[in-house]
């Protein structure tokens, strides 16, 4: 992705954490962040996520193995794994699909990558999984 796009992702989403914190700071502090990025973080075992790692896991959401994340499988993987509302998985899977065409692509998944990057040095480490996690559990990221 250009650097344009990725400065606008950004922005939305530093948007989002103001806006969270005033808003609804309690719904995003529960969330099992750390046990998420045990089961992502496998390939080696090392303590950070790599792209690939990232993209293994998104792909855990392909329920048909199709190639194809839609929403529809998104929602459902999402709902039944973190046990959350179907309301808040429509939610969270519009906070990363950016074009908005109900598929969660490779570039959308490097998008979330570099996101969830802050540093940008390549590796997801846990602190960063969490905050990045909780903004997208919340529903926040490319549309609010
Ligand atoms: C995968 O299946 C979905 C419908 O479930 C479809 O929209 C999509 O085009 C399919 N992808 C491929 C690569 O066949
Ligand atoms: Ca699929
Ligand atoms: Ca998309």
């Amino acid at each position: 992705m250009g650097k344009m796009m990725f400065a606008i992702l950004c922005s939305v989403l530093i948007g989002s954490v103001s806006g969270a914190a005033t808003t609804d700071s309690t719904a995003t502090t529960a969330l099992p962040g750390s046990m998420l990025f045990n089961t992502v973080d496998v390939h080696p075992k090392d303590g950070v996520i790599s792209n690939a790692e990232f993209h293994k896991a998104a792909y855990i959401y392909d329920l048909d193995g199709n190639g194809t994340i839609t929403e529809t499988e998104f929602v459902s993987k999402y709902q039944s794994a973190l046990d959350v509302s179907q309301s808040q998985a429509v939610a969270s899977f519009a906070a990363i699909d950016f074009n908005r065409d109900g598929v969660f692509d490779d570039k959308e998944i490097s998008a979330v990558f570099n996101i969830f990057d802050v540093n940008l040095d390549g590796q997801i480490t846990l602190t960063e999984f969490q905050t990045g996690f909780a903004h997208i559990a919340s529903g926040h990221g490319s549309n609010n």
